[in-house]
Order: structure tokens, then sequence, then C-alpha cells
């Protein structure tokens, strides 16, 4: 019996370094080919690109299941590189603990309680680029933006933050093949992992803030106070590198297309709308996986139980069937049904976080800067899972 033969095979790796460049091509030739798509380097998988599909696994985490990881490794069949993460990398019963004192901590109403330092924050560093005049969007701003507000939020001391830098291109990483990129992660993160365990501990983390309050819920009984620094390192892994390119994404977006950015500087209440359209047009995170629990189907075709089924998030998020005009950068439509947070019971416990650091930055630019400009090419960081810049040479025009 051999029913993935029913499965169109592409020979396709979308780790290689021209996919991980321009995603894009290859996305279209993934939905084109059927709602499951098997690919030839990676006999163990089957990849979802289309919307329908990817949201569709998404809600049924029952059958297609987090804790054999949401990375290529099966972990039931590889060591995975660090324990496994209790919220991302696992499943109910253990996720619907963990996920309810991440999601309190979380919550609109810490939302709220961060709004104005957050957006004081992001107006002094606009401020700071604008008087540049000449910048680098993604050293200048995007970088730095978040690399100061959230692990304040945390409780993170100032000093050794670059090291977050390191962890996150690592465990972004880690969920795609072992190739090269991971290979130089790997290498990057020896001096590193030590600093990340330390400051997931107790006495690294500044009273009442957000990695403390975790402390607080094992005080009360809701976890235990083993699982408390893993939960903590949940905020240090999740937290950084995704709103520093949500963010250099939105920069490159807006560039790019001076007739929107025309829009938002002309009403900076569109920033909100403005980021969450960049999520769907240059998604984060690109990928990630779930492993079936047990013979199933998806689109009414055959996938056997421990297949691992890659989700991709940016394609689905592009999908013409789902979208009109899918590749336009348009701050007038109404994104939502995006996939670039997950959906289900995994979708991002942070997604109010990030949209509020979106939405503040954008705003402060839309209010002092008049126009963007491309001041030459752009470079890439290349990474197994995340869509992420090098560098983006802006020039700022005032208002
Ligand atoms: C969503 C996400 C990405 C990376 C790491 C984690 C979560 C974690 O929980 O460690």
């Amino acid at each position: 019996m051999n029913e993935t033969l029913d499965i169109p095979e592409l020979d396709l790796d979308p780790y290689a370094e021209q996919h991980l460049l321009d995603p894009y091509p290859m996305h279209a030739r993934l939905r084109e080919a059927g709602p499951v798509v098997r690919l030839k380097p990676y006999p163990g998988v089957v990849a979802c690109a289309r919307h329908e599909q990817v949201h569709a696994v998404f809600n049924d985490h029952a059958t297609f299941i987090s804790g054999a990881g949401v990375g290529l490794t099966n972990f039931d069949l590889e060591t995975p590189f660090r324990p496994k993460s209790l919220i991302l990398e696992a499943d109910p019963p253990l996720h619907t603990q963990t996920r309810a004192v991440l999601s309190r901590i979380l919550s609109p109403k810490a939302v709220t309680a961060i709004r104005a330092t957050f957006t004081e924050v992001a107006e002094a560093l606009v401020e700071r680029c604008v008087a540049k005049g000449s910048i680098d969007g993604i050293h200048d701003l995007a970088q730095v933006y978040p690399l100061k507000v959230f692990p304040d939020a945390v409780g993170v001391e100032e000093h050794g933050r670059e090291n977050l830098l390191i962890y996150g291109d690592m465990v972004f990483n880690s969920m795609g093949p072992r190739n090269a990129l991971l290979a130089r992660s790997a290498e990057r993160m020896v001096p590193v992992t030590e600093w990340i365990m330390a400051h997931c501990r107790r006495e690294h983390l500044r009273p009442g803030a957000f990695g403390d309050q975790i402390y607080q819920a094992a005080d009360a009984g809701e976890i235990t106070h083993e699982q408390a620094p893993l939960l903590v390192r949940s905020f240090l892994s999740a937290g950084v590198d995704t709103t520093i390119n949500g963010i250099g994404n939105a920069l490159f977006a807006l560039a790019h297309h001076p007739g929107e950015y025309a829009k938002l500087h002309a009403d900076p209440a569109l920033a909100r709308p403005a980021f969450e359209e960049a999520l769907r047009w240059e998604s984060t995170a690109q990928t990630f996986y779930r492993t079936a629990v047990r013979d199933c189907k998806i689109a009414g075709v055959p996938v056997a139980a421990n297949i691992k089924v890659l989700c991709m998030l940016a394609a689905a998020n592009r999908d013409p069937r789902k979208w009109p005009n899918p590749d336009r950068y348009d701050i007038g439509r109404r994104p939502s049904g995006h996939v670039a947070f997950g959906a289900g019971i995994h979708g991002c416990v942070g997604q109010a976080v990030a949209r509020l650091e979106g939405e503040v930055v954008l705003t402060a630019l839309a209010k002092r800067v008049r126009r963007i400009e491309v001041a030459g090419p752009h470079t890439r960081r290349l990474n197994n899972t995340l869509r992420a810049l090098d560098t983006l040479p802006l020039r700022l025009i005032p208002a």
C-alpha cells in the first residue's frame, strides 16, 4: 500500500538559498500543484501552501500535533536541540495549562498597561532616525525597538541583550533541516546558551515584569517552579526576532510602496491596518510544521501517521483562492483571516504585543515622516523559518 503515490511530488527544496531569497515563485508552484504536495528531498513531509488547508490543519490540533516539534525534525525520532518548549512544542492538556498563564500575562489589559511606554520609546527612536535622515531601517530602527521595549517588559537587564538576536536566529533555524544556516547559528550559540538560561531565572528578572509574573503563577500553583524558567524562555525565543522582522518587513513594504505610505502619512490611524497587511504580504514566520498522529486526510488526500505537515503560512497569505490581488501590498484591504500568527489553539499568544509594537512604530513614523525613500539595495539575513532583512538603507524625508 502506498497511498502517498496519489500526491503530486515536486523536486524542490524550500530551504535552498534561491527559495529563501525569493520564496514567492516557489509558493505559487506549491499552491498550484495541489492542496497537499510531497517534496522530493524530504520523504517524510507533505506540504500545504493553500490557505484553506493551512487553516484546517491548524484548527485540528488533535490530529496535527505540536508535541513532536513544529519544525522539520520529528522529536519522537530525534532529540531536540533544547528542552521542548512547554507551549509551542506541547499539546493539551499540558499546553492548555501553560497557555492560560502566558495568555493572562500578555492579555489586552497588560497590553494597555505597557502602551504609553511603548509609544514614548517609539516616538523618541523615530525622532532620532529623522534627525539622522539616512538610516538603516533594520539596525537603526526595526532591531533597536523590540530589543529595547520587549526585554524591558519581560524584565531582562540591558547588558547582553544582543544574545537574544543570536538565540532567536538559532531557534528559528532549528525548525529547518541541518543545513549550513543551522550550523552557523549553532556555532554562534555556543557562548550564548548560558546567558539565555541564566536570564530565565527569577533572580535575573525585574520584580513585577512579565518574566517575574511567570514565577508568581508558579507561586500560585498554576504551574510548577520547574516549569517557570522554560516559560520565560518562550518570551525570549518568540518575542524578539519575530517583531524585529515584522517591523523590518513593514518598513520594506512601505518604502517600496510610496503610494501606500502617502495614505498612511495622511492618516496615521492607518498604522494598524498597514502593519497587519505587511504581516500578510511578507509573513515573518514563513512556516511551521505539525505531525499527523494517525492516518488521516487533508483535502481528501491520505496522510499517514507520523508524517510531518509543512504549513506554509506565507504562501497561504498570498493564496489567490483567498485574497484578490494577493501580491499587492494594499493598506486599504481587510487582511483579517491571514495566518501570519498561525491559527487555532497555538495562534500567537503574544500577538497583541506584536501588534502594539508595529502600530506605535508606524504611527510615530506616519506623524513625523512625509516620505520614506529607498536609499540603496537591501540585503537579507537568510533563516530557515524567518523572512528577515539584514540591511535596509532608507532616507526619511521629514514632515
Ligand atoms: C512561537 C514560538 C517561536 C519560537 C519559540 C517559541 C515559540 C517557544 O515557546 O520557545
